[in-house]
């Protein structure tokens, strides 16, 4: 099926939007003491969370992990709130308690993201199982790294998933390295999506720096899993160009690799065959950007005028 202009437009829109965001994050980690914590970033991947959350409805929940900043600006997440949460500060999403790393933005159906390695995927399998039960047409997304999938955390949630056809979509971003470790130090299979047929669904390797490619194939996923055919698993292919986090000095990541994988950028390849295909003019593409600049520039604005949580506001939202 083509895949509307509208669509294209938003893909477009998100990964020029993830991009801006996250190399402002870059720059105002290097200040000292401006961004509390740990700064882990997607830069490279915004594919992968652009796609998939364009072939989404807005009743579908994603559960994100440690890399979350694009599939949740893809979900439709305010800029602002989020850039208020990442400084720590009382506007925030989470009111300043989670930081960067688990931000959870509710109105638009992202409950979660979880920093344990492998903890998405059962959270996700309750989910969708909630959504069965209640008999919605929706599904779950679940963004996992590839050193999740040795977890047994994800073997169990697969298993279960497969066994009951919840409508779960796992996402696997293989970047190539979990930490400091590369693929092929953590896992013998070639593919992730092999592991698939040890739970009897359809398990597809994409091209995770190809937007339109991730967007057919979670919009096939999501056909399946909303007709009750049950879950899939995705495995996109891409690259972190950053390191694990930002003190990280990627030692262990070849030059010339980050070089290659640089060379296929998603933005360009999107931006290039929208222009050649008269979707986009090159001043509309010219207003888009400088929009998503101001957005960011924004973003920051409110976050640094923000005022931090209280002291008192620690014991607040807490269930015991
Ligand atoms: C259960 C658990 N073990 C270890 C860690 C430390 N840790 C955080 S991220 C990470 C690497 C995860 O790699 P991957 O799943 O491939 O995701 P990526 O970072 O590449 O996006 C590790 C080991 C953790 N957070 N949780």
């Amino acid at each position: 099926m083509p895949i509307p202009k509208a669509k294209k437009l938003e893909m477009l829109r998100s990964l020029l939007l993830a991009r801006r965001f996250e190399e402002a994050l870059t720059e105002l980690c290097q200040i000292e003491g401006k961004i509390p914590g740990m700064m882990i970033l997607c830069t490279g991947q915004e594919a992968v969370g652009a796609g998939v959350c364009a072939a989404l409805q807005p009743q579908d929940a994603i559960i994100s992990n440690h890399r979350s900043h694009s599939h949740l600006l893809a979900k439709g997440a305010d800029p602002k709130a989020l850039m208020a949460e990442i400084f720590g500060k009382r506007t925030g999403c989470n009111k300043g308690k989670s930081g960067t790393l688990h931000l959870a933005v509710p109105e638009v159906n992202a409950p979660c993201t979880t920093t344990v390695v492998g903890g998405g995927p059962p959270i996700a399998v309750g989910r969708a199982f909630a959504q069965q039960y209640r008999q919605e047409k929706a599904v779950t997304v679940c963004f996992i790294g590839d050193g999740a999938t040795n977890e047994g955390s994800f073997h169990e949630a697969l298993n279960l998933a497969s066994l009951w056809a919840l409508p779960v979509i796992f996402v696997c971003e293989n970047n190539l390295y979990a930490g400091a470790q590369r693929f092929e130090e953590h896992t013998r299979a070639p593919n992730i999506a092999d592991r698939a047929a040890g739970y009897a669904m359809p398990g597809v390797v994409v091209d995770g720096n190809d937007a339109l490619a991730v967007y057919t194939s979670a919009s096939e996923a999501r056909a399946r899993a909303v007709a009750g055919e049950g879950p899939t698993l995705i495995e996109y292919k891409t690259y972190r160009w950053r390191g694990h986090g930002e003190s990280d000095l990627q030692l262990y990541q070849p030059k010339e690799e980050i070089a290659a994988w640089q060379a296929t950028c998603p933005i360009p390849k999107l931006r290039a065959e929208m222009l050649a295909q008269g979707l986009i003019g090159a001043e509309a593409l010219q207003a888009m950007e400088s929009d998503i600049a101001a957005i960011v520039q924004e973003a920051i604005r409110f976050a640094e005028e923000s005022p931090y949580p209280e002291p008192h506001e620690a014991l607040e939202d807490v269930f015991a």
